[in-house]
């Protein structure tokens, strides 16, 4: 390790490893690790000794599944490496890692080229505002010049890729041929770059690395992972091209990943971005609607499997803790934003099917790796005594499958795989829930409006304090998010909708814990049944972004297939043998495709599929018919309400439970709109 004036006047980066499956990224860092002197032997992928692919599933495979963090100093630079996995099912685990770079290191194999998952990730990079670093590896198995490679890797990734090693020379005052031809490009790129170039003939650092900071520029690398070709240029490279930020010096971080060490602690890794991160500092958030405030054990800095305990991480690095067990991945802490949903997710759900083992074990133990990976979306439908979980391909099946016997003994398979729908409204309705066995009492009324696509369900409240206290209103909001609500269509999850609570009413005596939690449930059920009489639920289906690569002779099948599908696409693009289409479609059609194109182009084809969002689904009827969902006999998600008569509960159907209503929603008395959040908050506005 490092020793500490070093790393003062080191600039600090966070730099991450990110492409498609096998470009050589583990083998890179590797090789850059060796040749900063950080470790004294390569390690090979292939043999199952890398440095970085230290899980035995990784070994087994020869891929990386878990994204890794290390270190090396070079020329006054500490970059802190994450090494991200490239295979799509795990392009989830890349994706999260984006949040706590400065820089990103793009691989593209020389021989592959842009595939669709790089531009995928191409995209995210620029959605994150990552700047980055190309690094085209295997250039030991082509013949081709780096001219060549770059004029090509221009067309397809972006225009502002400069040759890297003559742009960082040109930085040093280098003057070989090319170096200044480097900072003409650079400067072409940025007006206030130009100006600086076309007065003094040159381009400062600071000029250089401004414009590489802020995405004007990225620089371009050739070499060979493996053979340690081209690995000193590009340690010089991105040392000279980098820079720091200067971080605030109040307290934030963001949670990039949550994971569990060999010896069972959670783990949650973290890049701080202001201040600093001490040991037993306390924190505090919330998660999904539950406050919590917990303090942080152990601060460390891991290489690969390795850890260090430190007293503290300065702004501008990334460490894991032990000691926080609520926060997930992409938790913000501190002063830090809240931060996007993720891009990448699962769209497909696969049943698991416990065989012998006792199915509330196999849900404990999705439950627990859920609390890593919460994309997982364990779902568990009592009735039918059946568990579901969101999974990216059969890659990652094997891995959840092998996880559950490694680590808690248990031995699964996984039925077919079917999409996940969501539902929506597409106009306000009010709900009304009310829950009043003898000696219960709680009634809630709430709204329940479109939100944007892609929001989720949001939360807030508009009831006065007077009228219903905060803390009953904190907890009707905790019940509103607590969870997934079923839809009334075909059962399926309600999104892109915002909830606001308009009234509610507790008991003096009888009001229990559980009562809000019946009472919010069934409000926001009865309100679906209001908008479904009125024609105002909608049935989402997930669409694909597609690429589609083939031989230009299977144009027309191709064309032929997408349009079959109810896909919206481009014009094919033509260029010399092959053939391009890019557009979206339905995951439910598309989603078995690519063993069709693989079919009928000889293995020439290539289909690359991203989530796209959801959409209205486009054979809606269809899949209702078909799903034959009855969310009057969904007992466990009744609309109806219970009232009380002369000391006995009974039952009301949902369509008279707003005229048998105790509260009222009085316009007058309704308060400007609050989140969720401005209510949790302990001293926020009223
Ligand atoms: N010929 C050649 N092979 C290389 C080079 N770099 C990596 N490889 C090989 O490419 C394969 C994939 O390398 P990895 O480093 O595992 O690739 P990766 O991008 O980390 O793969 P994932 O983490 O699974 O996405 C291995 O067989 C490497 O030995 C190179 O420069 N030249
Ligand atoms: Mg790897």
């Amino acid at each position: 390790m490092r020793n500490e004036a070093q790393a003062r006047s080191a600039i600090n980066a966070v730099v991450g490893l990110v492409a498609h499956v096998d470009a050589g990224k583990t083998t890179l860092a590797e090789a850059m690790l060796y040749h900063a002197g950080a470790i004294r032997r390569q390690g090979r992928v292939d043999h199952g000794d890398a440095h970085l692919d230290t899980d035995a599933m990784e070994r087994a495979r020869g891929i990386t599944i878990f994204s890794k963090q290390t270190a090396l100093d070079h020329a006054g630079a500490h970059l802190m490496l994450l090494d991200t996995p490239g295979h799509v099912d795990f392009s989830a685990e890349a994706e999260r890692t984006f949040q706590a770079l400065d820089y990103a290191i793009m691989v593209v194999g020389a021989k592959d080229g842009v595939q669709g998952h790089t531009e995928t990730l191409w995209e995210l990079l620029e959605r994150y505002g990552v700047p980055a670093f190309v690094f085209v590896n295997k250039m030991d198995l082509v013949d081709e010049e780096p001219a060549a490679v770059l004029k090509r890797l221009r067309e397809r990734l972006s225009a502002a890729l400069v040759d890297g090693a003559a742009l960082a020379r040109a930085v040093r005052g280098g003057a070989a041929d090319g170096d200044a031809a480097a900072r003409e490009d650079a400067a072409a790129l940025d007006e206030a770059a130009l100006d600086e170039y076309l007065d003094t003939g040159a381009l400062g650092a600071s000029t250089v690395r401004r414009l590489v900071a802020e995405r004007a520029v990225f620089p371009c690398f050739f070499g060979s992972a493996l053979k340690g070709a081209g690995i000193d240029a590009f340690l010089d490279g991105v040392a000279s091209l980098v820079r720091e930020r200067p971080w605030p010096s109040e307290f934030a971080a963001r949670v990039y990943r949550v994971s569990r060490s060999p010896r069972g602690e959670r783990l949650a890794w973290l890049k701080v971005t202001g201040g600093a991160l001490r040991a037993k500092m306390v924190l505090s958030g919330v998660e999904r609607g539950e406050p919590w405030q917990e303090k942080v054990d152990q601060v460390r800095r891991y290489d690969a499997d390795a850890f260090e305990i430190v007293p503290e991480v300065a702004a501008g690095c990334v460490c894991a803790v032990t000691g926080l067990t609520h926060v997930m991945p992409g938790s913000a802490l501190g002063a830090e934003a809240e931060g996007e949903a993720p891009a990448l997710v699962p769209v497909v759900s696969y049943q698991v099917l416990p065989g012998e083992e006792d199915v509330t074990a196999v849900v404990r133990a999705l439950r627990e790796l859920a609390d890593e990976d919460p994309l997982l979306a364990v779902r568990w439908h009592e009735q039918l005594q059946e568990v579901h979980v969101q999974l990216m391909g059969t890659v990652q099946q094997e891995v959840v499958q092998e996880t559950l016997r490694e680590r808690f003994g248990l031995s699964v398979t996984f039925g077919e795989g079917g999409i996940l729908y969501r539902e929506t409204v597409t106009a306000p309705v009010r709900g009304v829930g009310h829950f009043e066995p003898l000696r219960h009492y709680a009634e809630v009324q709430l709204l329940i409006e479109p939100g944007p696509r892609g929001s989720g369900v949001v939360a807030g409240s508009r009831a006065a304090e007077d009228d219903l206290d905060r803390n009953w209103q904190r907890l009707i909001l905790t019940h509103v998010l607590e969870r997934d609500h079923a839809g009334v269509l075909t059962g399926a999850p309600l999104t892109d909708v915002r909830i606001t609570l308009l009234a509610g009413r507790a008991h003096l005596k009888h009001t229990e814990g559980g009562d809000f939690r019946q009472a919010t449930y069934r409000a926001i059920r009865q309100a679906l049944m209001e908008a479904r009489a009125l024609g105002a639920c909608e049935l989402l289906e997930p669409w694909y972004r597609f690429r589609l690569s083939i031989p230009a002779d299977k144009v027309g099948r191709a064309l032929a297939d997408v349009q079959r599908m109810a896909a919206e696409f481009d014009p094919p693009e033509l260029a010399g043998e092959r053939a391009r289409i890019c557009g979206c479609a339905p995951v439910s059609k598309m989603r078995s495709y690519a063993l069709d194109v693989s079919a009928y182009t000889g293995g020439h084809g290539r289909l690359a599929l991203e989530f796209a969002g959801y959409r209205p689904c486009h054979d809606a009827d269809e899949v209702i018919t078909e799903t034959a969902y009855d969310p009057v006999a969904d007992l466990p998600n009744t609309p109806d309400s219970v009232f009380c008569a002369h000391g006995a509960g009974y039952n009301v159907a949902w369509d008279e439970v707003p005229a048998h209503a105790h509260t009222a929603v009085d316009e007058a008395r309704l308060r400007p709109w609050r989140s969720a959040d401005e209510v949790f908050a302990p001293n926020g506005s009223v």
